[in-house]
């Protein structure tokens, strides 16, 4: 069984939003047209309290876009985005909602950051998706959504680790910064994931 995966299609990561990717909004038709083609369509949600502590606002003396040490993680420290219940936090809407049987949200925990919809980055404590994809009977799972090489890379790295398979649609994707991306798809790679183009289902 194959599920589609829409990682953070928000308001906030949009251009225009408080953590644009460039782009953001291109992929929407693309995404929207995508999940005719799966069962099952599931979602995140990054879900910050005001007091995160990636929030550079939050810490004294650094800057947005600064990477620090936080209890022994790098942790890049991001402008204010996707505070819970706001409307940065909210759906694009043009994205169709209506296919999406389960939203799992992250980063509500303030003292550490979880760029993967399965685990914090210091993989401490699951979100509960693994064992809600295995008790639906998925697989293989699917990838689109932003942030290329933030949300969508370590979440389909987290899935290879879960023991399923891991595709993700270049196309349906966009990153803050190419470079970075590239690196990502190179890990995902290496880990056995695969990298397709969504187009190519139509
Ligand atoms: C994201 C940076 C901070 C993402 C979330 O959705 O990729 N990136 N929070
Ligand atoms: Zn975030």
């Amino acid at each position: 069984m194959k599920a589609l995966l829409i990682i953070d299609m928000q308001n906030d990561f949009m251009p225009g939003g408080a953590l644009a990717v460039p782009g953001g909004d291109q992929i929407i038709p693309l995404v929207n047209k995508l999940q005719d083609k799966f069962d099952l369509v599931i979602a995140t949600q990054d879900w910050h309290p005001e007091n995160h502590s990636s929030f550079a606002e939050n810490h004294h003396n650094k800057k947005e876009f600064e990477v620090i040490d936080l209890n022994g993680i790098k942790q890049t420290l991001w402008p204010v985005h996707c505070i819970q219940t706001t409307d940065g936090a909210d759906f694009h809407p043009h994205l169709n909602a209506g296919r999406i049987e389960a939203i799992f949200r992250k980063g509500t925990n303030a003292k550490i950051d979880s760029y993967s919809g399965f685990y914090d980055n210091a993989h401490q404590k699951a979100t509960g998706l693994t064992g809600y994809l295995k008790g639906k009977g998925v697989t293989s799972i699917y990838f689109c959504g932003l942030a290329a090489e933030y949300c969508v890379g370590f979440s389909v790295l987290d899935a290879l680790t879960e023991g399923f398979k891991a595709t993700l649609f270049e196309d349906a994707t966009r990153a803050l910064n190419e470079a970075d991306f590239e690196q990502m798809k190179q890990r995902i790679l290496e880990k056995g994931g695969r990298i397709r183009l969504a187009e190519d289902l139509f």
